[in-house]
């Protein structure tokens, strides 16, 4: 009776739809068991300094026994600042929260400061939602990439980091990944655009800049010399289709460190060599330059390892100036974001390609391989394997077979940390880790 009174209420009577049945609505409440909701009880940030690398993630306790989350905040290069934003400012925001809302705890957290989209405040949002992620997971009995979809793929196919001091180095390591098992290779000649610190080509000619020589800048400046860097890459990309054939896949990372035109030019020399996609052609502030490269060359492009802001990545996908995305998700607050941008991505073909070096931690690796293991619009994953070390402070870090990256299939994340041992690699005390200053031969600091 009281349900036909709601339709005729609703004038959806003769519709033949029906209000949920008492019986769904009664399931919803079994799902919560008709308990009072579990709530936040704290937020703390745990950090850990393993191989000099600092990584931070986030710890979501809750009022339910032994039911905690764990997620990424890694932010090296600002660590104390990260943890202070968890722990002085999101802890007391979070307190008292229902779990289960995360988009609602993104959404009031994000706008809390106001001020918002910045590196360090985004990374502490990324570790307290990945967190509740992974609370929501091991509530369900659910790994999270069930949560978002299930399975688009049986595993994330990676690319591994194939550089070298030489040509012929560089060449091994290809070669080694290859024997491995992976199908892409990223291709490095020194540091990133350093080639002309070994006097291009792997040379190990004296190479001391004049800033140098004029005592100018600090003794840890980097010189880089953008000709010496351009000519060796065409000639790195010749020689490693020669020793190692045509079809792996062969990745380059410019890391914004020539100047437009140049990479424009960079870009266009190696459409030969069929790269599976050229990295960070310009800094973010120079994405005015995507289109002039877009009519230019077709190499694949990726981009968004630096971005933070949606005003960085919205315009740039949906203008298809780009073919993958590769953003760290934890500068832009975590999966809930990170999901958003891969939607975003299909209806415009632009593929995922996270960001996942050394300085991601296990956590956040694993936060990219669910995100990876739903979506349709999967591109390729950047991965590490993980070091006695970091998986004995991380069990249930991601597992590397045949160039495959493998999740820990239990509910949740996956992965958990164990603080005892964190605490046995603190923090350095002054955070002076200054991302690799680099100079032009004259001292012009260039963007890294
Ligand atoms: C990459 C990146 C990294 C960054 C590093 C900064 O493509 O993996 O460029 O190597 O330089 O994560 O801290
Ligand atoms: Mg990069």
């Amino acid at each position: 009776m009281h349900r036909r009174n709601a339709l005729k209420g609703l004038g959806l009577a003769g519709l033949g739809l029906s209000v949920p049945a008492a019986s769904a609505t009664a399931s919803h409440q079994n799902l919560n068991r008709g308990m009072k909701p579990v709530t936040i009880t704290k937020v703390k940030a745990i950090a850990t300094c393993p191989h000099n690398i600092e990584l931070i993630v986030v710890k979501v306790e809750t009022s339910e026994p032994g039911l905690y989350g764990v997620g990424c905040a890694t932010f090296r290069q600002r660590a104390h600042a990260v943890v202070s934003a968890i722990n002085d400012y999101l802890d007391d925001f979070c307190r008292g929260k229902d779990v289960d809302n995360i988009e609602d705890i993104w959404q009031t957290a994000y706008v809390s400061s106001y001020w918002r989209n910045g590196p360090v405040l985004n990374n502490a949002l990324s570790g307290l939602d990945q967190a509740l992620w992974d609370i929501k997971g091991k509530r369900a009995g659910m790994p999270v990439y069930q949560l978002l979809g299930g399975k688009c793929r049986f595993a994330v196919d990676c690319y591994a980091h194939g550089g070298g001091k030489t040509i012929e180095e560089t060449i091994e390591n290809v070669q080694r990944f290859m024997d491995e098992g992976y199908r892409h290779v990223r291709i490095q000649l020194g540091g990133y655009g350093a080639a002309q610190m070994l006097g291009g080509y792997g040379n190990t000619v004296d190479q001391t800049p004049d800033f140098k020589k004029a005592n100018f800048g600090t003794p840890d400046d980097n010189y880089m010399n953008p000709y010496l860097y351009m000519k060796s890459v065409p000639k790195l990309f010749e020689e490693v289709r020669k020793a190692c054939g045509d079809e792996v896949e062969l990745l380059h990372d410019v890391h914004e460190r020539l100047q437009p035109l140049d990479a424009i030019n960079l870009v266009k020399s190696l459409e030969e060599y069929r790269p599976f996609f050229i990295e960070d052609p310009f800094s973010p502030e120079n994405i005015g330059y995507f289109p002039m490269l877009r009519q230019q060359t077709t190499v694949p492009i990726a981009m968004g390892e630096l971005y933070n802001s949606p005003h960085e990545w919205v315009n740039p996908m949906t203008e298809r100036l780009f073919d993958f995305i590769r953003i760290h998700i934890s500068q832009i607050g975590g999966i809930t974001p990170a999901v958003k941008v891969a939607r975003l991505g299909e209806w415009f073909n632009v593929r995922t390609a996270w960001h996942g070096p050394g300085d991601v931690s296990p956590v956040g690796h694993a936060a990219n391989a669910h995100i990876d293991l739903a979506v349709w619009n999967f591109g390729i994953q950047e991965a590490v394997s993980f070091s006695d070390t970091l998986q004995e402070i991380f069990p249930g870090a991601p597992k590397m077979k045949d160039g495959y990256m493998y999740i820990n299939e239990v509910p949740g994340l996956g992965v958990d940390v164990n603080e005892e041992l964190a605490l046995k690699y603190p923090l350095p005390e002054k955070n002076n880790y200054n991302w690799t200053q680099l100079r032009r031969g004259d001292g012009t600091p260039v963007r890294p």
